[in-house]
């Protein structure tokens, strides 16, 4: 406590927020000549970029001092989004633009000599994530902060973050993401708060004659600390910035000498350095489950420092315990931190002494579950015997939910199901799963210690209650389970993204505003027939288009001119539900189609195309690597062959990531979604696309469902069979001798078995997947129809001006689609939380 005394010293030297070039300019000189020990003799773009990076952090932190003040001072609902992947990408020109000084500190820079377009290049992305969830993850913290909502994120601050990717002879080939190579000046190191997480070891009763009870204790025999690191997040046109504190694993600094009395110094410093391991790397797997012991591990640390923090704060308050839902709220992105769960309520029993069910029913109004997926093998489960040996007390708590939860499960349903029946239903909703080995269900323990549980689309949250979690809506009716379908941030995804859309927006909205309320954009309909708005629409994705040839080039080293092309693009982790195969087998056949005509009918008949993919398949996963290969392997024969000049590209973009992800989105004409009907939960790039003003092709599958209502049917090329059918197809295949592949896909196989694209055998295995293993993704039954959507894509091409207008009125209709709307339905429907306004 700084004395009264001495507080006006305080005040007379509270740092100010630049807010003039003459401010950036000084901090910039001083960063450099300070933080940086640099001089204008010395000074390279990446010193440029740290200089002007921390002094945008300065102003940065000093608005989320005061907003982490000011919600101490009045201590509101706060939310918790409790997730294992944050994939923010870049954040200077995202924090420029929030607090709306980009424009100055482009002009400081220039006076400085710099450029800023250049300095942005340098910051590395913060890729701590796979894909869609992480990706999500990020709109949302965008989103809370915006809307004023108190709120934290939590999650790890990996060393390591999604490997970056390079193709080497057509192969995807992983090197490791070190994205702390220099200091970072978006996080703020708390070297001060260290939280003890303990593992392994045994649990001890402990009688207290007092009260005539055992109580159980669990000695760890592991300690890890954990460290926070502050990430500042901007909100947009508000001075409120909220915190994402991400926990990295440190040695404990106590020394156990009992453990090492051998005096094998050497073996101990390496015991310690084991600690580090723990928040080494981001584990590289999207909708998949690997079960890996080291997972678990990272999962516990997370959630062990994330609730003894929250605990903490919570406690400073001096409120009752039966408040504790009224002031936390926290949101489980997936089961990944589903043993917050366990520790609160063992933090309550073994900690604190509540009676179990004092405890439980606080836990279950605390915690708020969301399923990102139908897929079973990314469901996680963990074997019982590696769960005892981890956390010996967290699998005994887990028992006596489970004891209790089947009791009441039994009772409820004893006198209306037969044995049988009620034996089935009692196994499938079980926490534990009795096979060999045994393991636990952390969906099932999700669901049971929430007291909402939310899909990520409506198709995706009907799917849920009526396939994977059905038995469960038996259990508890269906009101425990929602949706609330995905969004996306229209700051990244359209200002920050594209500047040139969002200004031309801006000129017929009047200005900005419309990035706070999306459903504005619908007034863009009133121009539809503004010929002078079309044209610079159109201008506007040309430019776009040459944004992203220029990245190609640089990248891959192939010339495409772009006014002569439309550009049909897939961006997203390489999976087999994700169809890719599907997209690369429609490139040969169009490119086989191109070869069969006569340059005259190519020159009458063929749109000329481009294709571009792009993504990162998971290290492990066989199937995916081999369609990267198919997709270079193609692309190196079709940019090469006379033939198909000027009709057919095919580019397979290295290292996807959101930074380029916010070039290569804008200059999409048509983006293909085209999963398997059913499997994909949402999609999130959809979204980005059409908000671009690009068309989709898609499955009538996740929100492209939702996109379709609301732009309109006549706006998007849907094609291949519904969900509802999916699994009566699978049936039939299953007990189909062989499958009878139609005419154009057996001209593809062909093409690719005669060597066309190299070894003919080597895309064996993916050949087979679809011709004898039962095609499980149904590529053969859709192909036809996807062929006949790109066609009719074809077609309403020509069309040019139909064509503006349909992505007009697409864009127009995106407002539902903003993630400031999602988050507003989660404040009311399941976290009931308010936003706080600063005075
Ligand atoms: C779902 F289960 N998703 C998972 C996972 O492990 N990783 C992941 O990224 C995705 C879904 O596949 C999605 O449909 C969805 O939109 C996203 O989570 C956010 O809900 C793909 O974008």
């Amino acid at each position: 406590q700084i004395p009264l005394s001495s507080r006006s010293l305080w005040k007379k030297f509270a740092v100010k927020e630049f807010s003039e070039k003459s401010d950036f300019e000084r901090d910039f000189v001083h960063h450099i000549e300070t933080t940086l020990a640099r001089s204008m003799y010395n000074c390279d773009d990446l010193a440029a970029y740290q200089a002007a990076s921390n002094t945008v952090r300065d102003k940065l932190i000093v608005e989320w001092n005061e907003t982490q003040q000011f919600q101490t001072l009045k201590d509101p609902k706060r939310i918790y989004y409790l997730s294992l992947e944050f994939l923010m990408g870049r954040a200077m020109d995202n924090a420029m633009l929030n607090a709306g000084v980009k424009d100055l500190v482009k002009d400081s820079l220039s006076e400085l000599g710099f450029n800023l377009e250049d300095i942005l290049e340098q910051e590395p992305d913060a890729a701590l994530g796979n894909g869609g969830l992480g990706r999500l993850a990020a709109c949302f913290l965008d989103s809370l902060s915006t809307g004023k909502y108190p709120s934290w994120g939590y999650g790890l601050r990996y060393q390591y973050g999604i490997f970056a990717q390079r193709i080497i002879d057509g192969y995807q080939v992983e090197t490791p993401d070190y994205w702390l190579t220099f200091s970072n000046p978006w996080e703020i190191p708390r070297h001060e708060i260290q939280i003890p997480v303990d593992f392994y070891g045994f649990v001890e009763e402990e009688f207290n004659p007092q009260t005539n009870e055992t109580k159980k204790i669990w000695k760890g025999g592991e300690r890890v600390i954990a460290v926070a690191y502050d990430f500042p997040i901007p909100g947009y046109s508000t001075k409120n910035v909220n915190n994402l504190r991400l926990w990295s694993a440190k040695p404990t600094t106590e020394f156990d000498f009992s453990k090492f009395n051998s005096g094998d110094y050497q073996n101990s410093v390496r015991l310690q350095q084991r600690a580090e391991s723990i928040t080494a790397v981001l584990y590289p797997n999207d909708n998949f489950d690997q079960g890996k012991e080291l997972r678990l591990k990272q999962q516990y640390f997370w959630v062990a420092a994330s609730l003894h923090d929250i605990v903490r704060r919570f406690k400073k308050t001096k409120r009752p315990w039966s408040e504790f839902p009224l002031q936390v709220a926290i949101q489980l992105n997936d089961t990944h931190p589903t043993l917050a769960i366990v520790e609160l309520q063992r933090i309550f029993i073994d900690l604190e002494g509540f009676s179990w069910d004092d405890a439980w029913e606080i836990v279950v109004k605390t915690f708020g579950y969301t399923n990102h997926t139908v897929m079973q093998e990314a469901l996680e489960k963990w074997p019982i015997p590696l769960f005892e040996r981890l956390l010996p007390r967290h699998l005994e708590i887990i028992y006596t939910i489970n004891f209790f939860f089947l009791q009441q499960v039994e009772k409820k349903f004893q006198s209306t199901y037969s044995q049988k029946e009620l034996e089935n239903l009692l196994s499938s909703v079980s926490v534990i799963e009795e096979y060999y080995p045994k393991q636990v269900r952390m969906a099932n323990l999700a669901i049971i210690g929430s007291h909402r549980v939310n899909g990520v689309a409506e198709l995706h949250s009907e799917l849920i209650k009526t396939t994977i979690f059905k038995d469960f809506v038996k259990v508890y009716g269906d009101k425990k389970f929602t949706n609330v379908t995905n969004g996306v941030t229209p700051r990244r995804w359209l200002r920050e993204a594209n500047p040139e859309l969002a200004e031309l927006i801006a000129s017929k909205l009047g200005g900005y505003e419309y990035l706070l309320n999306l459903n504005l954009l619908k007034n863009l309909e009133n121009y539809l027939d503004d010929k002078d708005f079309k044209h610079k629409w159109d201008i506007v994705k040309l430019n776009n288009k040459f944004r992203l040839t220029k990245l190609i080039k640089k990248l891959t080293g192939i010339e495409i001119n772009p006014t002569e092309y439309l550009f049909d693009i897939q961006v997203k982790r390489i999976h087999e539900y994700k169809r890719q195969q599907l997209n690369i087998f429609g490139v040969i056949h169009r490119y086989l189609w191109i070869k069969s005509l006569s340059p005259k009918e190519r020159k009458s008949l063929v749109q000329p195309k481009v294709y571009v993919f792009g993504g990162k398949s998971a290290p492990g996963y066989y199937m995916a690597k081999l369609i990267i290969k198919l997709i270079n392997a193609v692309g190196e024969l079709v940019n090469n062959d006379a033939d198909a000049e000027g009709y057919l590209k095919c580019i397979f973009v290295p290292d996807y990531n959101v930074s380029k992800a916010q070039i290569i989105i804008p200059a999409s004409d048509i983006s293909e979604h085209i999963s398997t009907a059913g499997t994909e939960a949402s999609g999130t790039s959809n979204m980005k696309f059409v908000l671009n003003g690009g068309l989709i092709i898609g499955t009538v599958d996740g929100a492209n469902v939702e996109i379709t209502r609301e732009i309109g049917e006549d706006n998007i090329f849907l094609f291949g069979n519904l969900a509802e059918n999916v699994e009566d197809i699978r049936h039939a295949h299953r007990y189909a001798p062989h499958l009878e592949l139609p005419e154009s896909l057996k001209q593809v196989f062909e093409a690719i078995e005669s060597g066309k694209f190299g070894e003919g055998d080597e895309y064996k295995p993916l050949l087979d997947s679809v011709r004898y293993h039962k095609d499980y993704y149904l590529v053969s039954d859709d192909f036809d129809s996807y062929l006949q959507a790109q066609e009719l894509i074809d077609e309403a091409y020509k069309d040019r001006d139909d064509w503006i207008q349909k992505s007009i009125i697409s864009v127009a209709n995106m407002g539902f689609f903003s993630s400031d709307r999602c988050i507003e339905e989660y404040a009311e429907m399941i976290w009931d939380v308010e936003p706080l306004e600063r005075d």
